[in-house]
């Protein structure tokens, strides 16, 4: 068994250069992870911990105790540290820049999702937190601004999310693969259990709300009935998984293949899910495991963002059927 710990050193020591930060933010977000995970088993037991916390997020959307909870967790593991200078979540409007001189002097800046897919803790379906990690791009020394936020997904030098699902994992990459941890709460360790993970070229899973089927791009219509004709000798119909927790669908499909959809529709004309801190750190897993993902046009990756929590519609999963939608998409502009 090799611990979480263990193969972050192991793997620092492949960077000549590395100084040991980017390791202790891999640290912070494994210890926040142990603590939030801790209060989603017993959400049910604790009444401050679930239900709504009486606010809304910046998105408009009802905020869940859990998400605050969540929040304030990661925040406070990566401001007792000195490799974070600054802090981005959907659960606040503006980033936060760590204004102590430790901070101020540490070159990463992090974007995170604390808890998505919050509105299934109160129904028990698992949940997950989303992390992205860049350097900075302004002066070490000086207080984050904006600038430092808005790279493209390509500039991530690391990025994963914890699923807190029948068990709890770990998985993330730093550009040289993907590798995935599950926890044993006996021994408060995250240990190694899926090493090198690839995600299938081709996949019979397609995750998508066809209950906003109507809404969608003719092209996105188009394949979900191709993914529904009765063909059996080409593999269809496929089967259609879609448990409304983005975390959670894009790791079975990430260990299974298939596709995840989130497209733009009348009710979200860039679609829902959010580039920086959804899109963005999922099409570096995603690709890092040699899958693909799109807007439905372009790389996510590649994609310049212009505002914290702009959105874009999202396409992730086995290369062939990304393409496969691209096509549909291509052959039926709207
Ligand atoms: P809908 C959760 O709010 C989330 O951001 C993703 O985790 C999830 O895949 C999606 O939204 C679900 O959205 O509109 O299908 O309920």
């Amino acid at each position: 068994m090799k611990s979480l710990g263990e193969f972050i050193v192991e793997k620092q020591a492949e960077y000549p250069h590395a100084r040991g930060n980017l390791s202790g933010i891999l640290a912070a977000i494994r210890l926040a992870a142990k603590v939030i995970n801790r209060d989603i088993n017993r959400a049910g037991l604790v009444n401050e911990i679930l239900g709504d916390a009486g606010a809304e997020n910046v998105q408009g959307e009802q905020q869940k105790k859990l998400d605050v909870f969540a929040h304030k967790t990661i925040s406070a593991a990566f401001f007792a540290r000195d490799d974070v200078a600054g802090f981005a979540s959907e659960e606040e409007e503006n980033f936060i820049a760590f204004d102590s001189e430790k901070n101020r002097n540490a070159k990463y800046i992090v974007l995170t999702d604390p808890l998505d897919g919050s509105s299934n803790i109160d129904v028990n379906v698992s949940v997950g937190t989303i992390f992205s990690i860049y350097r900075r791009v302004t002066p070490v020394g000086t207080p984050v601004t904006l600038e430092d936020f808005l790279q493209p997904g390509s500039a991530q030098v690391a990025a994963g999310y914890v699923v807190y699902g029948s068990s709890t994992m770990l998985v993330y990459t730093t550009g040289n693969g993907v590798n995935g941890f599950t926890y044993d709460p006996a021994i408060g360790v995250f240990a190694l259990s899926h090493e090198n993970i690839r995600l299938p070229d081709d996949g019979t899973i397609y995750s998508v709300n066809e209950g906003q089927y109507l809404k969608f791009p003719l092209g996105v219509k188009k394949y979900i009935k191709y993914c529904q004709d009765d063909l059996p000798s080409e593999g269809r119909p496929l089967t259609s998984r879609y448990i409304g927790s983005l975390v959670s669908d894009f790791h079975r499909n990430l260990l299974k293949g298939g596709i995840y959809m989130y497209p733009q529709g009348s009710n979200y004309p860039n679609g829902k899910l959010r580039l920086l801190y959804e899109c963005n750190p999922m099409a570096f897993l995603a690709e890092q495991a040699g899958g693909m993902a799109t807007d439905g046009k372009r790389r996510i990756l590649d994609i310049q963002p212009t505002k914290l929590h702009e959105r874009s519609p999202f396409f992730v999963g086995s290369r062939k059927m990304v393409e496969k939608v691209h096509e549909f998409i291509e052959k039926n502009p709207d």
